[in-house]
């Protein structure tokens, strides 16, 4: 081999050894929350697809939305020395070890559809929608909707503790603030999930005069909404036209649910949090640049003036 082909040889070798990671060799962990709602599905398989699409090896863990297999499922990733890990967090408190634990072991931490109160050196960045516009846009729907007549609304909250819950509640109150005529009269947790929607409003319809006596029901997710919209059939209610019916995600079956007349507005989230969570990873790995803290995903107002089927149509293959 001549003196240029080592000198070119050695020099290829050295920029190899010196150049960091690139998302083609990073590894990361992902601590999901579990599979409760149709978008947490959608994430989660949207999440694989991105990984897949870059290459990265993917360390996925359901936590069944119980925090300690979340934070166990963390040690594990930082025990394995992956590359960063992901982060869902269901609930907002409780975060701090953990999350200290990964950055003594220097891991890059970036929080996925919920944020946490925990210092915010403690991880790169989240990506996540702006809940509590999320909840101000579902109030100003109805605000719009009702005008000056009296409405009398049941609340279907998210996960007790969770920032959707806390922030979506928040942005509604405020929406609905100084419209007198709106009232919030019965609030209640259904868990983010279709079985305890439909049971929680089973319960609100008992207590309203067999649900003559409730104007709209506003649920912090779409499937609740789904199970609220099964408990009002039962109770021979038209979901839709005798209740109104706001929610949160954008899931296929609300489109669904517009199509037939049974569902009135929805807010987009995005299930793709993870694309732009890999992508502040592989810049950080690579040569340390530092992202935005907080990458804030949009949400859009769909009623079924936005054509209910055609976004039935698209999203239905997106993994929901
Ligand atoms: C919100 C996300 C919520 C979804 C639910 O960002 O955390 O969790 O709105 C899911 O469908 O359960």
């Amino acid at each position: 081999m001549s003196i240029l082909a080592r000198l070119a040889l050695a020099a290829s070798i050295a920029t190899a050894l010196s150049t960091p990671l690139l998302a083609a060799e990073m590894t990361v962990g992902f601590s999901q929350i579990g599979s409760e709602s149709g978008w947490r599905a959608a994430e989660t398989s949207v999440t694989k697809q991105q990984a897949e699409e870059r290459g990265i090896d993917l360390k996925f863990a359901d936590a069944q939305q119980k925090q300690e297999n979340q934070i166990k499922a963390i040690r594990g990733f930082i025990a394995q020395g992956v590359d960063a890990i992901l982060v869902a967090p269901v609930v907002a408190t409780g975060w701090d070890d953990v999350l200290t634990e990964a950055k003594e072991a220097d891991i890059p931490v970036v929080l996925l559809d919920r944020g946490v109160d925990a210092s915010e050196d403690l991880y790169l960045a989240s990506v996540a929608s702006d809940q509590v516009k999320e909840g101000r846009v579902a109030g100003q729907w109805l605000v719009d909707t009702v005008g000056d007549k009296e409405c009398k609304v049941v609340e279907l909250q998210g996960t007790v503790g969770s920032t959707p819950a806390i922030n979506r509640k928040k942005g509604f109150e405020e929406a609905i603030a100084g419209h007198a005529n709106i009232t919030i009269a019965r609030s209640q947790t259904g868990d983010f999930t279709r079985s305890k929607g439909k049971e929680v409003m089973e319960g609100f319809i008992k207590a309203e005069n067999g649900g003559k006596d409730i104007c709209a029901m506003y649920a912090h997710n779409d499937d609740m909404a789904v199970g609220a919209i099964q408990a009002m059939k039962d109770a021979g209610l038209k979901p839709g036209s005798d209740i109104y019916v706001v929610s949160i995600d954008a899931v296929p079956d609300i489109f669904a649910a517009m199509v037939a007349g049974e569902a009135n507005a929805t807010v987009e989230l995005t299930p793709n949090m993870a694309g732009p969570a890999f992508d502040v990873l592989a810049a950080y790995l690579k040569d340390g640049t530092k992202p935005e803290k907080f990458i804030i995903t949009e949400s859009k107002l769909y009623t079924p003036a936005d054509n209910p089927q055609g976004e039935y149509d698209t999203r239905k293959g997106l993994g929901y």
